[in-house]
């Protein structure tokens, strides 16, 4: 059991004497607790200078600080080799640098990238710009109405021109934790290669990527209690030794000549210019904190708080639930009869309860429920039941307003 009530201690918005304040939005970008604004502002108070270049007692402690954070990137998810961690802004950032840097080396007019229908835009956009530079082909895994993804061998599927297979860990959506082990050993299968988005994952449950044995993995800081602009990014060394950069400039440079120029080591061949370094030292104090709390008593608080959601939001007789999958996280998209979302977020704003409504950045999701948005509540170690039981009473207080 996690002792939530210390928990939000640790976290400056939930004790700014707004009540009530019920933040049901984690999907989108968590909460930072006090030690992660701590370690971002020590670093601009403290020793603020640019890293892997300045020859000074500051410069020095900032490098530390910056590559001991590769190194517990590498503890936290049990990566191989710290060198296979690079930082990036985003997972966004992540999933463009495979599709640009991979893509453009090596996919053709015969190759096939294999996505799924569940995918966040990030996950399906970088694929259709490097597919049109290539003059490759999209396929799509289908979703099924309860939300999971239809992974039956499949001829029209899978073929020796797939080159690639990338999907979700878990939906951002429906919260479906996917069965990547097996699109991993489809995609070894068929000789492709495998890109997992763990944006909504690495924050909620174990992750060892040693075990996944996947070719590329990305996530985010900031839905896992870090700050934003900060994402990371892993792949298997051969793959990325060679890879070309995907961005030149400082750092990512061996020699330069007038003429021409040679790439620094992986992972900092991906890292060009002045890095997000401040960002970088709070996503560390974040798996600081997400360790000394436990990512297993995190994540079987979450499935309570879902069981819950689910049992007390399924009561209301106005609210269609989207989506029904056993194995997921702690998010719950639904509708209330009569009220379009953004009407509901609104109203739920009032009440001082954060959700969020729209298409969730995945409108084929949307296209395949037949709606243009839903609402979605998302959970995370500092909420509680009686945020979702304030959740409850604010809707049914919305529907009789719009009745
Ligand atoms: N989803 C949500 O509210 P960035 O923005 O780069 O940190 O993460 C993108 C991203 C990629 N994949 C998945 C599965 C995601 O959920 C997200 C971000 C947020 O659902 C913001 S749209």
């Amino acid at each position: 059991m996690l002792d939530v009530q210390s928990i939000r201690k640790n976290f400056p918005i939930f004790n700014r004497g707004k009540n009530p304040f019920v933040y049901l939005d984690s999907a989108s970008t968590s909460q930072k607790p006090q030690s992660v604004i701590d370690a971002v502002s020590t670093y601009y108070n403290s020793y603020a200078a640019n890293i892997h270049r300045a020859l000074y007692t500051i410069g020095e402690k900032a490098t530390d600080k910056y590559e001991g954070v590769r190194k517990k990137v590498k503890i936290f998810l049990n990566v191989p080799d710290t060198h296979t961690v690079i930082f990036t802004g985003s997972t966004t950032e992540s999933l463009n640098l495979i599709a640009y840097a991979w893509g453009q080396k090596n996919l053709n007019a015969d190759s096939e990238i294999l996505l799924s229908e569940m995918e966040h835009h990030s996950n399906i956009v970088p694929w259709q710009l490097v597919a049109e530079k290539t003059q490759s082909s999209l396929q799509f895994i289908p979703l099924t109405d309860d939300g999971t993804l239809d992974l039956e061998p499949n001829d029209s599927l899978y073929s020796k021109r797939t080159k690639l297979i990338s999907v979700c860990h878990q939906s951002n959506v429906f919260g479906t934790v996917n069965p990547i082990d097996s699109v991993i050993a489809t995609a070894k299968e068929w000789g492709a290669i495998s890109v997992i988005d763990g944006a909504q994952a690495v924050p909620h449950m174990k992750v060892d990527i040693a075990k996944l044995d996947c070719d590329f993995y990305a996530f985010s800081g900031h839905k896992m209690l870090g700050p934003t602009g900060v994402g990371v990014l892993i792949g298997r060394t051969d793959l990325l030794e060679e890879m070309d950069p995907f961005m030149g400039g400082g750092e990512m440079i061996d020699k330069v000549t007038l003429e021409k120029s040679t790439w620094n080591k992986v992972p900092w061949k991906f890292e060009a210019g002045t890095p997000n370094i401040a960002q970088v030292i709070g996503l560390g104090a974040a798996l600081d904190y997400i360790q000394s709390v436990g990512i297993d008593k995190i994540h079987n608080h979450d499935v309570d708080l879902l069981n819950y959601g689910l049992d007390i939001l399924s009561q209301n007789k106005d609210i269609t639930l989207f989506g029904n999958t056993q194995n997921r996280g702690a998010v719950i998209p639904f509708n209330v009869k009569n009220i379009h979302p953004h009407d509901l977020a609104k109203f739920l704003d009032t009440d001082g309860i954060c959700i969020r409504a729209g298409h969730h950045c995945a409108q084929p999701i949307m296209n395949h429920l037949g709606v243009t948005a839903t609402a979605r509540v998302s959970f995370y170690l500092y909420n509680t039941k009686s945020d979702i039981d304030v959740l409850a009473e604010s809707i049914e207080k919305t529907a009789r307003i719009f009745a």
